[in-house]
């Protein structure tokens, strides 16, 4: 007889799981134990229960990885079985980065998720208004602007998140635990000053973590990560990434334009007529070169 669980914790040679709300921990044995990466957190994983080992790994419906640095041909699953991504951003400290939320937007994508954009810290602009380059953004999905310091807009994101799993990325520093221990207040996760010195988050958050919101949401928190470069994904998928340039690349002459040194192309024009903005033209194009040289 085996039982079904849910992974919430991977550590080497095994895991624990959730089954009918008690936590489990099972090893990995047999072919499971010699494969890299055999299990992320959000597996669907058959047990067990008197040997308490994994019998088997469910089919994923849908994951977020990352290209290792280290191996670039590896992929590193963060979490599987996840409805969205929540990018959480700043607009300040760090410092707002669009190509940074393209990229996790990109791997959202090509992982099956819906992405959601979270722009936290907005008690640092004093009541300023939040920036056109970080609006233009609710073109490509909603956008929450957040400050876990005093509460603004937790709710309203915390309503969002409800019934179902959400795995929330982004740089170091970001506050996506600050996030969370809004969202919570009893799960005091660790959180940690961003550094003087180098404008940067510590990486506080060490490995996915699964915590259950009362309220019925799941959220996965992860470790900052500096880059989330993909491996080779359908390039159609940048259209939702960059709908502007894909609105404008229509008038393009070629098809097949990258919007490079092409002759007539409609992209460089939107971004010569201060249609466009060159940060969304750089962003692409950067993109679109790591896609095509990545092994794959
Ligand atoms: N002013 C302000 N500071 C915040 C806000 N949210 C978080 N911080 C601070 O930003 C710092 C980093 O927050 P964390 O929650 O540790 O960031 P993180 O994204 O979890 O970082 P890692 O775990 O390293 O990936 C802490 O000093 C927080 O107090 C906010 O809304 N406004
Ligand atoms: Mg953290
Ligand atoms: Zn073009």
């Amino acid at each position: 007889m085996s039982s079904l669980a849910t992974v919430i914790t991977v550590f080497r040679g095994g895991c624990e799981a959730v089954s009918e709300g008690r936590i489990v921990a099972l090893r990995l044995v047999g072919r499971h134990a010699h494969r890299a990466q055999a299990l992320a957190v959000g597996d669907r994983v058959s047990f067990d229960p008197e040997r308490g080992v994994v019998v088997d790994v469910q089919p994923r419906r849908t994951q977020l990885a990352r290209r290792r640095s280290r191996d670039p041909r590896t992929e590193q699953v963060i979490a599987a079985n996840i409805d969205r991504l929540a990018i959480v951003a700043t607009v300040a400290d760090p410092v707002f980065h669009s190509e940074t939320v393209d990229r996790f937007a990109l791997a959202a994508f090509a992982g099956g998720l819906e992405a959601i954009l979270v722009v936290n810290k907005i008690d640092l602009l004093g009541g300023k208004p939040i920036s056109d380059e970080i609006r233009a953004y609710e073109e490509v999905f909603e956008v929450y602007p957040t400050s876990a310091l005093v509460g603004t807009g937790v709710e309203e994101l915390g309503e969002r998140l409800r019934d179902s799993i959400t795995v929330f990325g982004g740089h170091s520093g970001v506050g996506k635990s600050s996030l969370l221990n809004a969202l919570a207040p009893e799960l005091r996760l660790e959180t940690a000053r961003v550094s003087a010195k180098t404008r940067r988050g510590r990486h506080t958050t060490t490995s996915a973590t699964w915590i259950q919101l009362p309220g019925g949401a799941v959220v996965v928190d992860t470790p900052g990560v500096s880059d989330i470069a993909s491996g080779p994904v359908d390039p159609a998928l940048l259209d939702h990434v960059y709908p502007d340039i894909a609105r404008a690349a229509q008038e393009c002459r070629f098809r097949n334009c990258r919007h490079g040194a092409e002759p007539d192309c409609a992209v460089r024009a939107a971004v010569e007529a201060e249609q466009l903005r060159p940060s969304r033209l750089d962003s692409y194009r950067r993109l679109v070169a790591e896609l095509e040289q990545s092994p794959g």
